[in-house]
């Protein structure tokens, strides 16, 4: 008798949109095959756990038939590139949205082996099988990841990312992209050597083929100079520190045939998601669900099948875990607004609560030291009141937390961060900016909840009483408490 194992799946869905049907296929294969959870990633993605291995081919299967794949969604290559996510934001949300799919297939591996073992060696790509100059046989020396921001909204992260993109509007045109390369976050506990790291913005590229080339290219710097020896060392932030910042860019400029132009401004102001309705230049409107920590809820998984069932709106996942029904006539709002009544959805959580973020960690991960996405809303809960002692409730402040060092819900970028580092322990990161611009620091370790609470407390009560006109949480924290240590 085999063991009974199981598995987790993650879908590749460039820029996170997919269309009603692909949601009812998701929501079918999850309660068929899977035990019924959907968990939206910090990648505009979701995840279905505990599919058996018996079911896999079958489960993989109907996937392809809904035109969804989970290729390269793990693995030493390029992952799901991400893209600012409120199309609402920005009249040119679709042209640098369709860039996300661009970058996908252009470093998706060549290889066929998927469709072999689980579709049979059917193709529903045009896909060629021949070499892969790319990957070559080696692959990279670890995962690669890619965003592209809308400013103002840095709702992605951009810097977190090896390869970040920021479009750069002007005169309502897209005039190209600032790259930034060397963004990662994950560090080790215990090994100096390892550190969170934002990327450092090495130029500006002014066309789609030089942009694409750029992004292809950087890729082959990080395949031929990455470490492959330490894989704790190897992601691509460890390449660029190694080779200069200047150094990265000459090895990239002499493989790419063209000077990268100078860098062009911008600005961020937001990162959160916009909940509620919005309606864009074209008189479309989108309705953003708070989803907390990506964990779609029973009553809310029921709601959004039967909104995919009147197949008047697309699904948007959001890089803050939260999901966008999109495209949605001015005829058809009403039938949405009825299932929202119908289903109790639209109701009020702190705007802490909006703007927190928590990995999986237990009890699927097999890498968590401490909870997350299971126990972030309970501390969230023992905040709040202290939240409203200050008259703070309405305050956007970023919490983030994850079950361990290797930071999937993108803590080193909070203002409020919490690390896992043992059972009911949390390395507590202070000083991080709003908008994902400057990286927080350790404040206190390991604190037990009692501590972080305490903490909270007194830190809330000076941040009310000392802060400048203006200021944030994370910016006064930084300039009194991080910046003088
Ligand atoms: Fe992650 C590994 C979950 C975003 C850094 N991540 C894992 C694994 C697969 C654990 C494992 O290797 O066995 C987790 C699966 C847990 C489970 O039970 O489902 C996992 N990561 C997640 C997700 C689902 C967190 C979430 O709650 O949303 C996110 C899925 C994203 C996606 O759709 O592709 C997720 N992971 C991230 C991010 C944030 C991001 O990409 O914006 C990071 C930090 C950014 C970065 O990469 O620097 C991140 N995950 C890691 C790392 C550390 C990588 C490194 O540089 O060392 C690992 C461990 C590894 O790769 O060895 C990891
Ligand atoms: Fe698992 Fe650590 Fe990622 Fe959380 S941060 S999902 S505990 S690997």
């Amino acid at each position: 008798l085999d063991k009974l194992y199981s598995f987790m799946i993650r879908l590749r869905i460039p820029g996170g949109v997919i269309n009603a049907e692909q949601w009812l296929a998701t929501h079918d294969i999850s309660e068929e095959f899977g035990t019924g959870t959907l968990k939206i990633t910090t990648r505009q993605t979701v995840q279905l756990h505990g599919l058996l291995k018996h079911q896999l081919r079958p489960t993989i299967q109907a996937f392809n038939t809904a035109k969804l794949d989970s290729i390269a969604a793990c693995g030493d290559v390029n992952r799901n590139v991400i893209v600012s996510s409120h199309p609402q934001l920005s009249n040119l949300h679709q042209e640098i949205y369709e860039y996300a799919d661009k970058i996908s297939t252009l470093l998706l591996p060549k290889t066929q082996s998927y469709y072999e073992v689980f579709i049979d060696g059917e193709k529903i790509y045009e896909r060629s099988s021949e070499a892969d100059p790319l990957y070559e046989d080696r692959y990279l020396p670890r995962k690669f990841k890619i965003a592209i921001a809308i400013p103002p909204s840095n709702d992605v992260d951009v810097f977190t990312n090896d390869i970040g993109l920021i479009a750069i509007i002007e005169d309502n045109k897209l005039k190209g992209f600032n790259i930034a390369v060397g963004g990662g976050l994950a560090t080790t506990h215990g090994n100096p050597n390892t550190y969170a790291r934002l990327g450092s913005i090495i130029g500006f590229t002014d066309t789609e083929e030089k942009t694409l080339k750029a992004v292809y290219e950087i890729l082959t710097v990080q395949r031929d100079f990455g470490n492959r020896v330490d894989r704790k060392l190897s992601r691509m932030k460890y390449t660029v520190d190694k080779l200069t910042v200047e150094g990265f860019k000459k090895e990239l400029e002499s493989r790419i045939g063209f000077d990268l132009l100078p860098e062009q401004p911008f600005t961020f102001t937001e990162r959160s998601d916009r909940f509620g309705w919005e309606q864009n230049h074209e008189g479309k409107w989108f309705y953003t669900l708070f989803v907390e920590h990506g964990v779609v809820k029973p009553y809310q998984k029921q709601f959004l099948y039967e909104v995919a069932q009147l197949k008047i709106s697309n699904f948007i996942f959001s890089g803050n875990q939260n999901l966008i029904l999109g495209e949605i006539a001015d005829d058809d709002k009403a039938k949405i607004e009825e299932l929202l009544v119908r289903h109790e959805i639209d109701k009020h959580d702190s705007a802490l609560r909006k703007n927190s973020m928590a990995c999986v960690a237990l009890p699927t991960c097999p890498l968590a030291l401490a909870e997350a996405q299971r126990y972030l809303p309970e501390l969230v809960t023992k905040i709040e009141p202290i939240l409203e002692k200050y008259n703070l409730q309405n305050d956007e402040i970023s919490i983030r937390m994850t079950g361990c060092p290797n930071g999937c819900g993108r803590p080193y970028v909070a203002e409020l961060g919490f690390i896992g580092t043992g059972p009911g322990q949390y390395n507590f990161m202070l000083g991080g900016d709003r908008f994902g611009e400057r990286l927080n620091k350790l404040y206190k370790e390991k604190q037990t909840e009692a501590e972080i609470l305490t903490e909270v407390d007194q830190l809330l009560g000076r941040y009310t009483k000392e802060k400048n006109e203006n200021e944030t949480f994370g910016d006064f924290t930084f300039r009194k408490i991080i910046s003088q240590n």
